[in-house]
């Protein structure tokens, strides 16, 4: 494998997320190729890149997912590195795998622990093991309706199956009683064999309306590993975030100090490398049990970094390099302020629907305490193939009440004219009491956008 400092890199991804990567690497003097669809010949990150190759059609199977033109162009361009951003191959175990025996640095972890944390169940046996806290549940996957009556008899209803190749809700039920369980049972494990490689499904006690609260994990190659302030991201509409901060406003020193030295532990004896985030959900009595982990940079990595300071992306580039965590972050990590990000997306209002189509005007708020990561500009296109998100507006502030009201004034300062988006939607967000209040759970949107079922738990 290359060691040392990477000449060139690819990145296999789009959007805002390539520009975050490009970014990087000009930072860090990187040269940067850039590969896009036929749909994506005018987007940003082409023209940022020092050199640009087409990999294929508009639909991502036959480009951003498309792993020979992706391995091919970075043999054709002769990079050290792929960059998989977030989402498309970025978790995707025997990708890793394909670039490593091509010998091309994958920048991530490594092939087989990218694999353990894509089987849920034994993600969740592992933490569990490893001392850090889990819900009661199955041990493995179930193997039948009846394994399942049994368990859940025991740990008392309401419970929840899950896919065990699972993500993004899909393959989850919710089982309220005794009665329900078989069909539902059924129903789980034909979604999750139709969407995922395996039917398997495992099961656990079923939180009503939790808190989503999830630490960013960096690991170097020499078996350290620093655990970085959480985020929560409990704004959240049908699985897809839309406001996310750090620090959470249910957190506090004990029990963020707790998680991290659980998590250094259980990260390091896992042989975890590279940026990674690990899920919770946090009970009414603000208790935090392992749901899932993620083995890659997150949409809301920039909260965390306007709290410590750390570039993340950079830090993974310099880690997958070889460099020690210690040269990277020079001193102790702190949470300093509070970060905020609205996720702009590109959508109708009133349906969510993604709403593509020509940006006719476009102005970014600016000034203090405000990044704007983006890959629009006036009179681009946004292709109707790939994910609504358009831009992701963060905010700083020396408290979350300044953070929120420098967000209230960016958006203010934010014109996207041509299409829809969500800022309108932001809006109403920040000005909810709730929301002021830091009173935050997965049923929050639920709630604002139709009060009338509000008594009904998400
Ligand atoms: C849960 C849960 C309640 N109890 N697990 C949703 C997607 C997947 N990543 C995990 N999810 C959940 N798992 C137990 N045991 C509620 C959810 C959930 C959720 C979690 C995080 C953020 C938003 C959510 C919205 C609905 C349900």
């Amino acid at each position: 494998m290359p060691s040392g400092r990477f000449k060139k890199v690819l990145i296999a991804n789009r959007g805002e997320i390539a520009v975050r990567v490009i970014s990087a690497c000009k930072e860090l003097g990187i040269q940067t190729v850039a590969v896009y669809s036929e749909a994506d010949r005018y987007s940003s990150h082409v023209r940022f890149a020092d050199q640009a190759l087409c990999i294929g059609p508009a639909k991502s199977a036959r480009s951003y997912l498309d792993q020979p033109s992706i391995i091919s162009a970075a043999e054709i361009t002769n990079v050290d590195a792929i960059h998989p951003g977030y989402g498309f191959l970025s978790e995707n175990a025997g990708f890793a795998q394909v670039c490593e025996t091509s010998g091309i640095k994958f920048i991530g972890p490594k092939p087989e622990v990218i694999r353990l944390t894509g089987v849920k169940e034994q993600a969740r046996a592992f933490m569990r093991k490893m001392g850090v806290p889990t819900l009661p549940g199955s041990e493995g996957v179930l193997q039948n309706p009846d394994e399942a009556l049994e368990l859940a008899g025991q740990i008392g209803y309401p419970v929840i199956l899950k896919a065990s190749a699972g993500g993004g809700g899909r393959g989850m039920r919710v089982v309220d009683g005794a009665a329900d369980l078989p069909g539902l049972f059924t129903q789980a494990q034909q979604e999750a064999g139709a969407a995922f490689s395996t039917p398997d499904v495992y099961l656990e006690k079923y939180i009503r309306a939790p808190r989503h609260i999830e630490f960013q994990v960096l690991a170097d190659e020499h078996g350290q590993v620093e655990v970085l302030p959480e985020r929560e991201c409990s704004i959240q509409r049908r699985h897809q975030k839309l406001v996310e901060e750090s620090p959470s406003p249910a957190m506090n020193d004990r029990l963020r100090g707790e998680m991290a030295a659980a998590l250094k532990k259980a990260m390091a004896t896992a042989g975890y490398t590279n940026a990674g985030t690990v899920e919770f959900l946090m009970d009414e009595q603000g208790k935090l049990y392992f749901i899932e982990m993620n083995a890659r940079v997150q949409v809301e990595h920039p909260v965390t970094e306007f709290v410590t300071g750390i570039d993340i992306v950079k830090a993974q580039i310099r880690i997958a390099q070889g460099e020690r965590l210690g040269d990277i972050l020079r001193g102790p990590v702190e949470v300093r302020g509070h970060a905020l990000e609205c996720r702009i997306n590109a959508e109708n209002p009133e349906t969510f629907a993604p709403s593509a189509g020509r940006i006719t005007g476009f102005h970014m708020p600016g000034g203090m305490g405000v990044r704007v990561d983006t890959w629009v500009y006036t009179d681009c296109v946004i292709p109707p193939f790939y994910d609504s998100l358009v831009a992701k507006l963060v905010t700083h502030g020396v408290d979350r009440a300044e953070a929120i009201r420098r967000m209230n004034r960016a958006l203010d300062m934010f014109i996207i004219e041509g299409i829809h988006t969500s800022i309108p939607l932001h809006r109403r967000i920040l000005a909810h009491p709730d929301f002021q209040a830091g009173r935050l759970d997965t049923g929050f949107i639920g709630r604002m956008l139709s009060p009338e079922k509000a008594a009904i738990p998400a």
